[in-house]
């Protein structure tokens, strides 16, 4: 699982995540890391508290930053990405800090 979310910040992942022009990888707020492994919406460095309180609060919408699976919506599958990633900086799945 941690290795399909490897190679977030240049290289496209694959179909595992397209969005719905059937692009694999999606950087919705445009800093370079994919939205799979960006759960830092505030790009302050760090999922975090504040991070979160923005997903709650788009929670059931279709808000594309929160969006970080690309399937449409932020729902649980959102929130476990998110979860997994807290307190960690964005980027690909075992980048050091
Ligand atoms: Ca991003
Ligand atoms: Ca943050
Ligand atoms: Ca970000
Ligand atoms: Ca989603």
């Amino acid at each position: 699982m941690e290795d399909a979310l490897d190679n977030c910040t240049s290289v496209a992942n694959g179909p595992a995540a397209p969005d719905a022009g059937g692009a694999s990888q999606r950087d919705t707020d445009g800093d370079g890391f994919g939205n799979v492994c960006d759960a830092d919406f505030d790009n302050n460095g760090f999922v975090n508290f504040a991070d979160l309180a923005y997903f709650r609060s788009v929670f059931g919408t279709a808000d594309s930053h929160a969006d970080l699976d690309g399937s449409g919506f932020v729902n649980f599958a959102d929130l476990a990405i998110l979860r997994a990633r807290f307190g960690s900086p964005p980027g690909p799945a075992g980048a050091p800090p």
